[in-house]
């Protein structure tokens, strides 16, 4: 530490005084040997205890209006670092800062140690932790139910070109944000047997079970205003050690029970490929559901002793299928500990649950084979065909079902192995079905949703996604934001929709230069990161065109690095011409068993190893996979963006959320009509933004007409001279046939439709490079976007699910 340390500590701030207390009290260290990561927990634990004081008060006044509580159950919260966001969210950092500064600290330098709570894969996850502090910030009395995986998201190593996934580690030193509950624990059991007596009581006697065990961590809204909790369960073994069996030697086995148990909340996603995954994934949802739909009603008989005015005083919400057997779980409670008739308890159900899908594409609609389910949980199995007995009977009483209808409807999917359809058990037990975008609501009601629509026409409804413009502007990017505050005032940080009032500012000169200098900035510090992480150089100067997300051939990051080679190409045979410089930064993990996702990282390295190389590009094209792409990096990237890539074949993506981020923070979206892309287009405006490609409805007729990308690419010059350039191995010379599978794949098929997008996908990129060398029009765009995205804040998202579902508002 340096000479501020040894200073005296009568000179020191009363909060310093208690960080140092902290440290040496509840870390155990002297300030002569702290090391960061000390420091990093002697000031959260320092922050924690005046957060606890609001968390209780938040308590304390739930309890004392009686209001009705919403519970957001999601099996992923990507919660990133929360250091600053509390700092931000109670307005301390300033004086924290200077508190640390005053020890010989440097706050920025800590908050950059604090591991990122990863649990979760992408836009699921991330929306849940934006809902949270929207919530809080929203004084809603909520509480988020997950799991706490103690690895998470797996880290992401890129060897040789090559993804590598290593366990993410994050609870190794601790997490000085949680709190262990020990007294809200609960029995989860699994298998056995059901019986029932003359008296119609039914009993389920599991074959095993495992403890659930709370872990709260505080969630604390904008200006502090309210702290809501985060109970993400652990599981432990009711025998943690199996005496008798240490005793005789069998170290291994006595402690089989815990391993078991422990199994349970690992990781996000064990791997479906075999049934013992499968197995694993079920349980883990059945686990957390239960404790969860558990707690909810030990906490409500506790304030208000009467079940039946559950529907009045909480609102659970599923987000997506993973935790849709809560609706069975619930139904078991209300039958077999409450003792209720089944009408009432599924009308109780229904009027509780809410359910938000985010996804179409069928291999990631859940189903479970039925033998497994019954199996694992068959009471739940029970219960199943009892909720689809009542719900056939009420589609055959409609008179708007034919027998197609019918199968679709039912709970049980009876084609081929019968499986049950959590989408259609989390729909009828819901009393609201939403979508996160406009275009995706619309397609749920058309598509896997029709019957289900058709019987209960009012319950699907849409939700746009939303973004807390704390974490993703104020917090991640404050040059603009004291930019915007100096030009248009403080309303914008309590109302997101108040920075319309930058709008003037796009036609004044000066400030489009600030503006400009701003992203430079922003633009610097991510080149000085590349740079020092990854011997990357690139220029500030040139346009940083970015596609950050999951790996997926939906969203296709093969149309971007196509593209690349083809720009590339043409740079090569015309060095003469024009160019825009360009950075083309990509970023993104791919499932661990697909292997096209997989292939598609390797690519977008052997590209950027080729063209990064060739001196006959100069400074014009650089290409970056950054990898390990987490919540923490994109608040380094997405400030630096000039150019956002939203670029899904259209009626794929649910939504999207980086593209509302990439727009409030001054990127142009190039991107097609999907998701959310839409709604943002309405917002910004047609010259504000780069559209190109198929709509989804010509998606879905092309399809329906037979599609032929292998003519398509013939016919395009630029298009078969990149696709034949993969395939043959011009950028994996070591392994030429690389890619031939991958990009034969595109001449047989082209599912993703990246052959039919590519022309209208390269003239908008020239369209795009036109715009930029007109530096003052590019500026009023980007300033034009951070004015209009307001509306995409989570507290306008969350204001609609508190009124129009929750009925909290
Ligand atoms: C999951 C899987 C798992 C099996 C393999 C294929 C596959 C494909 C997609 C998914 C997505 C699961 C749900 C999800 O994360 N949806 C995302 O939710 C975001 C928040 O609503 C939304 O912005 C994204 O568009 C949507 O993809």
């Amino acid at each position: 530490m340096t000479d501020a340390a040894a200073s005296p500590a009568v000179d020191r701030s009363p909060l310093a005084n208690r960080i140092v207390d902290t440290l040496i009290h509840r870390i155990g260290k002297d300030e002569r040997v702290a090391r960061k990561h000390d420091w990093l927990d002697a000031t959260i634990l320092t922050l924690r205890d005046e957060i606890i004081d609001k968390w209780m008060e938040s308590t304390r006044a739930a309890h004392a209006s009686g209001a009705k509580r919403v519970y957001y159950i999601s099996l992923e919260f990507l919660i990133g670092r929360l250091l600053r966001d509390a700092l931000s969210n109670l307005g301390r950092n300033a004086e924290v800062k200077a508190a640390l500064a005053s020890l010989g600290v440097d706050l920025d330098e800590i908050e950059e140690i604090e591991p990122d709570a990863a649990l979760g894969n992408g836009g699921l996850g991330r929306l849940a932790a934006c809902f949270m502090e929207s919530m809080a910030t929203l004084e809603l009395s909520a509480y988020g139910y997950g799991i706490r995986y103690v690895n998470g998201m797996f880290r992401q190593r890129i060897d040789d070109g090559w993804q590598v996934e290593l366990p993410e580690t994050w609870l190794t030193h601790g997490n000085p944000w949680e709190f262990e509950r020990r007294e809200s624990a609960y029995f989860i059991g699994f298998g056995g047997e059901v019986t029932s007596n003359a008296a119609g009581r039914v009993d389920w006697n599991p074959a095993e079970a495992v403890e659930a065990v709370a872990f709260d961590t505080p969630v604390v809204g904008w200006r502090g205003k309210r702290v809501n909790t985060l109970r993400l369960w652990s599981a432990r073994a009711f025998d943690p050690i199996r005496l008798d069996a240490f005793n005789a030697g069998d170290h291994a086995g006595a402690l089989a029970g815990q391993v078991r148990a422990e199994a349970l909340v690992r990781v996000l996603y064990p791997s479906d490929a075999s049934a013992a995954g499968q197995e694993l994934r079920l349980r883990q949802e059945y686990f957390f559901s239960s404790a969860s739909i558990q707690d909810v009603v030990r906490r409500h008989m506790q304030y208000f002793g009467d079940i039946r005015l559950l529907p009045e005083k909480a609102a659970i919400q599923l987000n997506d299928t993973h935790p849709a057997i809560s609706v069975a779980e619930l139904m078991r409670l209300l039958l077999d500990h409450h003792e209720l008739d089944f009408d009432e308890a599924w009308d109780i159900a229904r009027r509780t649950f809410g359910y938000t899908n985010h996804t179409l594409l069928p291999e990631a609609l859940e189903s479970w084979p039925l033998p497994l389910f019954e199996r694992l949980l068959p009471r739940h199995m029970q219960i199943v065909y009892a909720i689809n007995a009542q719900v056939l009977r009420e589609a055959a009483r409609s008179g708007a079902a034919d027998g197609g209808a019918i199968a679709a409807i039912s709970l049980i999917d009876e084609n081929g192995e019968r499986r049950i359809r959590m989408a259609n058990l989390a729909f009828v037990g819901s009393h609201s079905v939403n979508g996160v975008a406009a275009l995706h609501t619309e397609l749920m009601k058309q598509t896997v949703f029709a019957d289900l629509h058709r019987l209960y026409p009012d319950r699907i409804n849409n939700k746009t996604n939303g973004i807390t413009p704390r974490r993703w502007l104020m917090e991640c990017n404050p040059r603009l934001t004291s930019l915007i505050r100096d030009a248009i005032g403080p309303a914008f940080c309590d109302d997101a929709e108040q920075l319309k009032l930058l709008e003037s500012f796009a036609n004044d000169a000066s400030f489009r230069e600030r503006f400009g200098e701003v992203k430079r900035s922003n633009k610097v510090d991510l080149s000085n990161y590349l740079r020092e992480d990854q011997g990357l150089r690139v220029d500030p100067d040139a346009l940083f065109d970015v596609q950050v997300k999951r790996i997926h051939e939906y969203k296709r990051q093969l149309l971007n690095i196509i593209d690349t080679v083809a720009l590339y190409d043409q740079i090569r045979s015309h060095p003469e011409r024009d160019w825009v410089p360009r950075v083309k930064l990509f970023g993104g993990k791919a499932a661990s068993s697909y292997h096209n996702a997989k292939l598609i990282i390797k690519l977008a390295n052997d590209v950027a190893k080729r063209i990064n190389s060739d001196p006959a590009v100069g400074g014009l094209l650089k290409v970056g996979f950054i990898p390990n792409y987490n919540v923490s990096l994109a608040e380094r990237i997405i400030p630096a963006a000039d150019l956002s890539e939203q670029i899904s074949t259209a009626g794929m993506e649910a939504s999207g959320t980086g593209n509302m981020k990439f727009a409030l923070n001054g990127a142009i979206t190039i991107g097609t009509l999907d998701g959310a892309n839409i709604e943002i287009k309405d917002r910004v405006g047609d010259d504000n933004i780069v559209i190109f490609g198929l709509t989804a409805d010509e998606v879905a007729e092309t399809r329906r007409a037979g599609y032929s990308p292998r003519s398509i690419i013939e016919n395009s010059r630029e298009l078969s001279q990149a696709i034949n350039a993969i395939a043959s191995g011009v950028f994996s010379p070591d392994d030429p046939g690389r890619y031939r599978d991958l990009m034969s794949g595109l001449y047989d098929h082209d599912w993703f439709m990246v052959a039919a997008d590519f022309d209208a996908y390269a003239a908008a990129q020239r369209t795009v490079d036109a715009r930029w060398r007109d530096r003052g029009g590019w500026q009023a765009s980007a300033i034009r976007n951070v004015a209009n995205v307001g509306w995409f804040s989570s507290d306008r998202t969350i204001g609609e699910y508190a009124r129009d579902i929750w009925n909290v508002m």
